[in-house]
């Protein structure tokens, strides 16, 4: 019989490319969607899995649908990857997000607990828990955290919960610690899309300007595609346990724009860039760059696709995706 796992945020970045992997390993993929009024499928269309994929009704505020869902389908596997994720409007929406990001982590923990212990749980954690702390100028698994944004604070809070199920109910609950991870798959609001999106437009003739916050910030950038398979090896090991995933290099925001702009043969940039304090926020992380000794060794994990490769692939997918709705 076919393992099956469930993912939470199936339509967003990561969920498409951890369920094409496990559909690969021969997995039935369950897939957890929120009731829309237009539903959006093109991540998984993107990756051509639309229909290879199970899909689910349930939202992370809704208890009874985590309890239904997990009940019904019984996983050997649940991917947390659900989430409000945008850092910048966690100010704006800060209620939502901590039901989402924090509440919605309990939640589901409680539905395994109850109704399937046997479940392995992967809790998306994040890069953004530490914010401004470092360990000589990189986060390490002991690095403590200090979050700077509600989005990073309800996360602390899901990373917490999934480590006290495991102690106080034995739970094979485990956090992956991820550092930024893109892909043409990212969303338009994330500086990584935004900027290739913004450069194709720019080398289409469709645009002139491209308007960014802070250039100065500095991001530990890898590939989805290389991420979602540490995950699934983070819930393949013994024991159950925490892991910091990253490539160990970090790039300015100015880096990747210059970057870009080279991918798509398009000179002067500062000619198109201008700086607009409404993408600024509130409280920055200046610069995160991971060390993940510990996912080399236990998990044999290492990312494949190098910095410059990834900008090129997003570059070059954006201008494809905009010459195709063009004809
Ligand atoms: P994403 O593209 O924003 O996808 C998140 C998904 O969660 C979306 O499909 C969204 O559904 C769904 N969702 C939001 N609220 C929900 C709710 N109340 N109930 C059910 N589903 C809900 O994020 P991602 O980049 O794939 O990241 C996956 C996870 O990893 C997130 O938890 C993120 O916080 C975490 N993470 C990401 C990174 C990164 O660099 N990408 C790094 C570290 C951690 P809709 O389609 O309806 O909006
Ligand atoms: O910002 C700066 C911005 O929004 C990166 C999420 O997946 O990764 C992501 O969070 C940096 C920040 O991602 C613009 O100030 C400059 O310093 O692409 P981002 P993020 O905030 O790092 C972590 C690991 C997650 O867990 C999150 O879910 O870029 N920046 N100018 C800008 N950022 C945006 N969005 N837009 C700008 O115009």
């Amino acid at each position: 019989m076919a393992k099956k796992a469930l993912i939470t945020g199936i339509l967003g970045q990561d969920g498409p490319y951890l369920a094409k992997f496990l559909l690969k390993k021969g997995y039935k993929v369950y897939g957890m969607i929120r009731r829309y009024s237009m539903p959006h499928f093109e991540n998984l269309d993107f990756l051509d899995i639309t229909n290879e994929v199970e899909y689910v009704e349930g939202d992370l505020n809704d208890e009874s649908s985590l309890f239904t869902a997990i009940r019904n389908i019984r996983p050997e596997e649940v991917y947390n990857l659900a989430a409000q994720s945008f850092v910048g409007s966690s100010w704006e929406q800060a209620k939502l997000t901590t039901e989402i990001n924090a509440l919605g982590v309990l939640y589901l923990l409680n539905a395994i607990k109850f109704s399937c212990p046997t479940a392995k749980f992967y809790q998306a954690s994040t890069s953004e828990m530490f914010g401004t702390s470092n360990t000589n100028g990189y986060q390490d698994e002991d690095t403590p955290f200090h979050p700077r944004s509600p989005y990073a604070i309800s996360k602390v809070y899901g990373y917490w919960m999934t480590i006290n199920f495991r102690e106080s109910y034995g739970l094979f609950s485990c956090n992956g610690i991820l550092f930024n991870h893109e892909s043409p798959l990212r969303g338009i609001q994330f500086v990584t899309r935004k900027i290739t999106d913004g450069v194709a437009r720019i080398k289409l003739g469709m645009a002139n300007e491209l308007r960014l916050g802070n250039l100065e910030a500095r991001r530990d950038w890898g590939f989805a595609g290389d991420y979602v398979e540490a995950m699934y090896l983070i819930l393949q090991q013994d024991k159950p346990d925490d892991y910091l995933v990253a490539t160990g290099q970090s790039h300015s925001v100015k880096e990747f724009v210059v970057a870009a702009f080279a991918a798509a043969g398009v000179d002067n940039w500062n000619k198109y860039v201008k700086t607009d304090p409404r993408f600024l926020r509130p409280a920055e992380v200046p610069d995160l760059k991971g060390k993940a000794d510990k996912a080399h060794k236990a998990l044999q994990w290492k990312p494949k696709v190098t910095f410059e490769e990834l900008v090129k692939m997003m570059v070059k997918a954006d201008i494809k995706r905009i010459q195709d709705k063009k004809s």
